[in-house]
C-alpha cells in the first residue's frame, strides 16, 4: 500500500513521516525534498499467532510512506507539479492541518487556522485535476475536425467532461462513484480526488489532552460531509517519545491518555477508510499479514499470495484467527468445526487464516 503525506509547509507532515517511520530525530530527513520509507504494519494478532506456531519468520504487511514538501504560494508551478508527481502513484493521501499553536513555528502562509487550510488543501487538489483532466480533453479535441474520433475516444470524452463539471463544483472525484471501465479509462491520469483522503490534524499535547483545538467542530463536520476520513497526532509529542525506552513511552502515553501509538491509530483509520482489510498465511518457514480489499474472494487472494495459487485454485480452508488462538492448533479447530472448506466465490474476512489448496 503506497501512501502520501501532503499539507501546508511546518504543518508537520515530516514530523509524521518520521514517527510513522520511526524514525530517530538524529535520522537526517530532507526537509525540502521527498522523503521514502517503508513501514511495517504492527499487528497484534500476528504477534499472538507468531508466539503459538514459533515459525522462523514473521512478515507484517507494509505501506510505502511518502513525504512531500510544502510549498509557499511562490512557489513555481513547474516545480510545484513535480513535487505533486510524488503522489501519483499512492493509493491513499493524508492530508496534515496543522493546529498546534506554537511561538516559534511560524504557521503556514496561507492558512492561519485548520479550516483555511483544509480548504485550500481541497482547492488545490481540485486545481490540479482539473487541469489535468483539461489537457487530456484538449487532446482528443485536437483530432476533432481532422478525423472521426474512435466510439472509445468518444466515449473517454465524454467521460472527462462529466469528471470536469463535477471538479467544477468542487466534488472530489472519488463522490462519482465510477464503475470499473470508467475507472480504469482515466486511471492514468493519477487523478488525486479519486483516491481516499484522510485528513490528520496534528495537535500539541495540551490540545491532545483537551480532545480539543479551535475549530475542531467544524473540521470533523467537513470531513464527514466530504467523505474524508479524520485522524489526530501529537506529532511533536510523539516524535519526542522516540527517544525513549518502551517503559518511559508507555508512562507518558498514559499521561496523555494516547491508549495506541500514532501510528496504530493512523494505520487503522487508514485500512477502514480504504477498505483494506488483513489475512493471515502460515506455513513451517513463516506467518504473514496480507492486505486486500474488502470484498476479495479466496480465489483472489489466493492470487495476491501466488498467481500460481489463483490459476490452480481447488478450494481454500478458513478459519478466524481469534478462533485459531482459541484452540491452539489447526488440528483442534478442525475437531471443533472451526475450519471451514470454502470455493472461490468465497469472501475473505478481517482476521482469517486462509490455507489454499490448489492443484501444483
Ligand atoms: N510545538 C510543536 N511543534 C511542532 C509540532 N509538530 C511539528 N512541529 C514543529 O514544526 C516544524 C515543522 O514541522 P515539519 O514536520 O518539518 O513540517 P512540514 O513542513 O509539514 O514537513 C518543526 O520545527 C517541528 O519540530 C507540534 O505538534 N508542536
Ligand atoms: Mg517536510
Amino acid at each position: 500500500m503506497d501512501v502520501g503525506i501532503f499539507g501546508a509547509e511546518r504543518a508537520g507532515k515530516t514530523t509524521l513521516f518520521r514517527v510513522l517511520s520511526s524514525l530517530k530525530p538524529e535520522r537526517a530527513v530532507m526537509k525540502h525534498e521527498v522523503n521514502r520509507s517503508v513501514v511495517e504494519i504492527r499487528d497484534g494478532r500476528l504477534d499472538r499467532l507468531h508466539e503459538l506456531l514459533k515459525t522462523r519468520k514473521k512478515i507484517y504487511a507494509t505501506m510505502n510512506l511518502v513525504d512531500i514538501p510544502g510549498f509557499p504560494t511562490t512557489c513555481p508551478p513547474k516545480e510545484k507539479n513535480r513535487i505533486m508527481q510524488s503522489l501519483q502513484g499512492s493509493d491513499a493521501l493524508l492530508a496534515v492541518v496543522r493546529a498546534f499553536r506554537s511561538d516559534i513555528v511560524p504557521w503556514p502562509e496561507d492558512g492561519k487556522n485548520p479550516v483555511s487550510q483544509l480548504e485550500n488543501i481541497r482547492a488545490e487538489l481540485l486545481f490540479r485535476d482539473l487541469a489535468v483532466i483539461t489537457r487530456r480533453i484538449e487532446r482528443i479535441e485536437e483530432y476533432v475536425g481532422k478525423r472521426k474520433l474512435t466510439a472509445e475516444e468518444e466515449r473517454e470524452l465524454e467521460l472527462l467532461k462529466r469528471i470536469g463539471r463535477h471538479l467544477d463544483e468542487e466534488g472530489f472525484v472519488l463522490g462519482l462513484g465510477l464503475d470499473g471501465e470508467e475507472a480504469r479509462t482515466v486511471s492514468s491520469l493519477s487523478l488525486l480526488t479519486a483516491k481516499p483522503i484522510v485528513v490528520v490534524v496534528n495537535v500539541d499535547e495540551d490540545q491532545y489532552k483537551a480532545r480539543n483545538y479551535d475549530a475542531r467542530e467544524q473540521i470533523v463536520q467537513i470531513c464527514e460531509a466530504r467523505g474524508l476520513g479524520y485522524a489526530e497526532v501529537a506529532g511533536e509529542f510523539e516524535a519526542e517519545l522516540l527517544d525513549l525506552s518502551e517503559e518511559e513511552q508507555a508512562l507518558f502515553m498514559e499521561d496523555t491518555g494516547i491508549a495506541e501509538s500514532c501510528f496504530d491509530r493512523l494505520h487503522a483509520t487508514l485500512y477502514k477508510h480504504i477498505g483494506i482489510i488483513t489475512f493471515f498465511t502460515f506455513n513451517d518457514e513463516e506467518v504473514r499479514a496480507w492486505q486486500i480489499e474488502e470484498g476479495t474472494t479466496a480465489k483472489q487472494a489466493a492470487g495476491k499470495i501466488h498467481t500460481d495459487l489463483m490459476n490452480h485454485f481447488i478450494r481454500a480452508e478458513i478459519v478466524s484467527s481469534e478462533d485459531f488462538l482459541e484452540c491452539g492448533s489447526l488440528h483442534n479447530a478442525r475437531e471443533r468445526g472451526l475450519v471451514r472448506i470454502v470455493g472461490k466465490d468465497e469472501l475473505i474476512r478481517d482476521g482469517d487464516i486462509v490455507r489454499i489448496r490448489a492443484n501444483a
